[in-house]
């Protein structure tokens, strides 16, 4: 398996409790790299349009709104067979079915405030990664 790259995100409720450190910990021991990885705030229109696959869900409302209530930091992540990976560390979207060990296990309140977003697919990796960094930046950070 090459190596690989995945894109994520530590959402807002975990950026507010202080867990920047320690989810990217996580991360790192489960062998990903931090590649690119920048604090920003979302528009709403970012927020919209990045969660634009969930808009006829009934819970979007609530995403974009959660989304856009405080910092998240984006990241690139690197290593071999990144995106199962990060879904793996992550866990399931709803932390009381997430397994022990996870994020989400770790540090999620809710299926909706669950700490972390990750790329589902490489394909979807590669989309996400340029919503957010340029090839530019990219290329520079790029060990
Ligand atoms: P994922 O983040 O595990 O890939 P998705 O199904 O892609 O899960 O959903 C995107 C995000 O939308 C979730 O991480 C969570 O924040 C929110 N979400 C998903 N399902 C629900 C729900 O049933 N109620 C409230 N929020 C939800
Ligand atoms: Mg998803």
């Amino acid at each position: 398996m090459a190596i690989e790259r995945t894109f994520s995100i530590i959402k807002p409720d975990a950026v507010a409790k202080n867990l920047i450190g320690p989810v990217t910990t996580k991360l790192e021991e489960a062998g990903l790299r931090v590649v690119a990885s920048r604090m920003t705030k979302l528009t709403q229109v970012e927020a919209q349009q990045f969660y634009a696959v969930h808009s006829e869900r009934p819970f979007y409302h609530d995403l974009v709104k959660f989304m856009t209530e405080g910092p998240v930091v984006v990241q690139v992540l690197e290593g071999e067979n990144a995106v199962k990976k990060n879904r793996e560390i992550m866990g399931a979207t709803n932390p009381a079915d997430a397994a022990d060990g996870t994020i989400r296990k770790a540090f999620a309140e809710s299926i909706e405030r669950n700490a972390v977003h990750g790329s589902d697919s490489p394909e979807n990796a590669k989309i996400e990664i340029g919503f957010f960094f340029s090839s530019a930046e990219l290329a520079t950070l790029t060990r």
